[in-house]
């Protein structure tokens, strides 16, 4: 026990000190338990999907801003350029879902020329999506809107409200190389069986390329994905009740040619324990997080993953250096 030196002495009581701040858990118990149970297997990781608080929200919008990261400026070339052969292919009056609709612009843009009968923007973040559609909604009076708040990435029913003919799921920014192939596959079927046999699918995927143009995407220069990366420790410090020490933990990204993935990770920068409410953990230096992988593919690959999913691919629209990809599928 420490006790001060100075005159007017005060002894700190043992229990007082000994006993850790207990911080609030905001989480559900679900998503408790599920944070808890990836913090203590013996490799430790997340799910990419807590990167996604209001902030991580806000830093992913000023991801896609930056220079090195190509894929959202690549995709909307191959929008701008091609979105009058995409309206063609998916035919308008369509039931649109957008699947991580973050801001919405993406769908926004589309929309002149897709002319959806209704638009079913789902986002986790569901106040960021709120206040997006709000606004959109005044912009596109004459397109039935109807956000959903919820997470979507180990399967989700659509309610009543969402039309049940022609719904197009949309599926932009190559958020699908968050799953694994076989994850993928087991997704993609679920959208399948939810989108019927009049309904289809317009999904952006990303392409295996120079790996330093992969590594540089995911490693910027100014931080902001270091930044990214780093805000899920604050969000999970809100959900679960924990401690982490920002300034502890470094970002490390890079790409995996034999899994065909970048990784995300965060990295312990010294020895340390994290506590949270009912549980904690020691790192070593240099124990890392897994937090992210982003699966890229070629364009076979990715059509033989939607075959198995039960999608024919009608069209397919690259840019020129063909470092991204948009698809049009039905059913098959
Ligand atoms: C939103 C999953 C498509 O994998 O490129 C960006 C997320 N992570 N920078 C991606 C992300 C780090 C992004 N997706």
């Amino acid at each position: 026990m420490q006790v001060s030196r100075s005159p007017a002495i005060r002894v700190v009581s043992p229990l007082a000190s000994n006993t850790a701040p207990q911080r609030p858990a905001h989480g559900s118990a679900a998503v408790i338990e599920e944070i808890t149970a990836g913090l203590l297997a013996r490799d430790a990781h997340t799910s990419p999907k807590f990167l996604y608080d209001s902030l991580g929200s806000k830093l992913f919008e000023a991801i896609c801003e930056l220079p090195e990261y190509y894929p959202t400026r690549t995709e909307a070339s191959i929008f701008a350029a091609y979105g009058a052969d995409m309206a063609q292919a998916v035919g308008d009056g369509a039931s649109l879902i957008d699947l991580g609709a973050g801001n919405c612009a993406k769908a926004a843009a589309l929309f002149p020329l897709l002319k959806p009968a209704q638009y079913v923007p789902v986002d986790i973040s569901r106040d960021f999506l709120l206040g997006a559609v709000a606004q959109l909604q005044q912009r596109f009076p004459q397109i039935e809107m109807t956000a959903l708040g919820l997470d979507f990435s180990s399967g989700f029913e659509l309610p009543d409200s969402v039309r049940s003919e022609r719904r197009v799921f949309f599926y932009p920014g190559s958020s699908i190389g968050n799953f694994s192939p076989e994850q993928a596959v087991t997704f993609l079927r679920g959208l399948r069986a939810n989108a019927g046999a009049d309904g289809g699918l317009l999904i952006g995927v990303d392409l295996i390329k120079d790996h330093a143009v992969l590594d540089a995407a995911y490693d910027d220069a100014l931080g902001v994905t270091g930044a990214f990366n780093l805000n899920m420790l604050r969000h999970l410090n809100h959900l679960i009740g924990a401690d982490f020490d920002i300034d502890q933990w470094k970002h490390v990204a890079f790409f995996n040619p034999a899994l065909s993935r970048i990784e995300m990770h965060l990295e312990a920068r010294c020895p340390l324990t994290v506590t949270w409410r009912g549980g904690e953990r020691d790192f070593a230096r240099g124990e890392r997080i897994h937090t992210e992988d982003s699966y890229k593919y070629t364009r076979q690959s990715f059509v033989t993953l939607l075959e198995r999913a039960g999608f024919a691919t009608t069209r397919m629209w690259t840019d020129t250096d063909t470092w991204f990809a948009v698809i049009h599928a039905r059913a098959s």
